[in-house]
């Protein structure tokens, strides 16, 4: 059969494209996007700068993207609070799924304009080739800040003028451009009454705004990527059963089942359930604020539980320091840099500053072999740069083989096999390698 008789061709020939429109209307996107199930809808177009960062990811997914649709789920706010985590933990996974089904919606509803879309996850799935590395190509919170849906707050959280933070975010990239881009809101609805850093169990968020990042993902995510690699790493190394419930305890094993079961059980989103911004959230707060510290902030506090934490972390010294009930477990969060690249990345995320206080130090980093590189990191006074080729007088200089320094980092190899084999060498005070260390568990 010749290709123009085939019934696909020649069905698709008989049928006129759809006329392709040059520009859409930003009224009637916003329409279809409430009737596609959104709580709130804003549109910016990818060329935006403060999106910069995030274009080359965005043109790899979709070629001709053009304009960003930023969607807002509510959440509810009583379940997100609830302590009881099976609760607050639905809310948030039913709220993940609504967004992509909105997104969805509207791309199906968009498609007879002529309009070509790709809706990106509103969590999971990730691109997990790229773990331990950023494995999203866009930034929810960053879109919806340009398209006006809120500002970022102490809580790390998008916090919308009226639902605050009770919200979960969706993104629809477009192949067309608008005739009317959204701008930010003009102020920031977080009130910055600090409940969130009085909330979170790990002692992530800082009151000058400082985010313990990994320190967050190591409870957090105890059930979910590298929370569940040491899981199965936990369960190779048991040498019978007593063994592995000594190591895990039989709530942990079932709290694993029902994640893998029915989806995201993170263990904690105080920082959201503790937060009063937004107009329809405030009442409370502003009427008896004693009686919401009772009701809300307290019975997380409370709340007896496991808090997962790594060995040496400033989360470690937090916990007993300020929960009676809460009891830390240490845990790896399975983060093995796999690059000599990969390691310097992450290098502010696993950064602990309780732990370089009172340090005030250069150290030189010479990576050969399959990878080369040169990195200065200055650590002083609780803050933390790292800059790429060697600059100033270093306290301590490592020089390593970049393959012999990533199985160190994965406990795969000794540091004494490592310095006698020569394939690692430090110059300068042993004492400086080991508050290096300090700063970044693993
Ligand atoms: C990475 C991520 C996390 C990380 C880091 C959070 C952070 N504050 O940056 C962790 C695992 C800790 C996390 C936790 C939570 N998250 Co989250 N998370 C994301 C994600 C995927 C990207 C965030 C982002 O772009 N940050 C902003 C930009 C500037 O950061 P960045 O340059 O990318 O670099 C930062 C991170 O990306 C990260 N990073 C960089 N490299 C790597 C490598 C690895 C391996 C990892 C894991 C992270 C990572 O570290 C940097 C510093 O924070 C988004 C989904 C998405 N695709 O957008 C949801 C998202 C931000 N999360 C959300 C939520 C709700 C949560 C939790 C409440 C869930 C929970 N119960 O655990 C907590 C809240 C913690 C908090 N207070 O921030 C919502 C926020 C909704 C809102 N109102 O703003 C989002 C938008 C998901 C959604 N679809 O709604 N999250």
């Amino acid at each position: 059969m010749k290709l123009e008789e085939h019934p696909t061709v020649k069905s698709y020939r008989a049928k006129q494209a759809p006329a392709r429109p040059a520009v859409l209307e930003a009224a009637q996107i916003k329409e279809l996007a409430r009737a596609a199930g959104a709580d709130d809808v804003g549109l910016v177009e990818l060329e935006r700068p403060e999106l910069a960062m995030w274009r080359p990811g965005t043109e790899a997914l979709m070629p001709g993207t053009k304009t960003l649709v930023s969607l807002v789920e509510r959440l509810t706010p009583a379940n997100v609070r609830c302590p009881t985590r099976s609760v607050s933990d639905k809310e948030y996974s039913r709220g993940m799924h609504a967004a992509d089904e909105t997104a969805h919606n509207l791309a199906t509803a968009l498609a007879p304009l002529g309009v070509g879309s790709m809706v990106f996850p509103a969590g999971f799935p990730m691109d997990m080739s790229q773990w331990p590395g950023k494995m999203w190509a866009v930034s929810h919170k960053a879109v919806a800040v340009a398209a006006g849906m809120g500002q970022m707050g102490l809580n790390r959280m998008l916090l919308h003028p009226r639902f605050g933070g009770f919200l979960v975010l969706g993104t629809l990239l477009l192949d067309v451009a608008v005739d009317r881009y959204d701008q930010p809101v003009d102020y920031n609805p977080c009130l910055d009454c600090k409940l969130c850093v009085a909330a979170c169990p790990v002692g992530a968020i800082g009151k000058d705004g400082h985010f313990a990042f990994v320190n967050c993902l190591t409870h957090n995510y105890r059930d979910r990527l590298g929370g569940f690699q040491d899981w199965a790493e936990q369960l190779i190394k048991s040498k019978s059963s007593a063994d592995y419930r000594r190591r895990v305890s039989d709530q942990e094993t079932v709290s694993m089942w029902q994640s893998l079961s029915y989806g995201i059980c993170n263990k904690s989103s105080y920082c959201m359930a503790a937060c009063p911004a937004g107009e329809d959230n405030i009442g409370p707060f502003l009427e008896d604020r004693k009686a919401y510290l009772a009701e809300v902030l307290q019975p997380l506090n409370d709340k007896a539980e496991e808090i997962y934490v790594l060995p040496g972390s400033d989360a470690e010294e937090y916990v007993p320091k300020r929960f009676q009930n809460k009891r830390v477990k240490q845990v790896s969060n399975g983060i093995r840099p796999r690059s000599v690249q990969n390691f310097l990345d992450n290098l502010g995320l696993l950064f602990q500053r309780g732990k370089a206080q009172d340090m005030d130090t250069t150290y030189h980093l010479t990576f050969y072999g399959s990878e080369n590189a040169e990195a200065t990191v200055v650590i002083k006074e609780g803050a933390l740069q790292v800059k790429r080729g060697l600059e100033g007088k270093a306290d301590l200089h490592l020089k390593a083989d970049s393959d012999t320094w990533i199985s160190f980092l994965a406990k795969e190899k000794g540091l004494l096999p490592a310095l006698l084999s020569g394939k690692m060498k430090i110059k300068g005070p042993p004492k400086l390698m080991k508050a290096f260390a300090a700063c970044f568990p693993l």
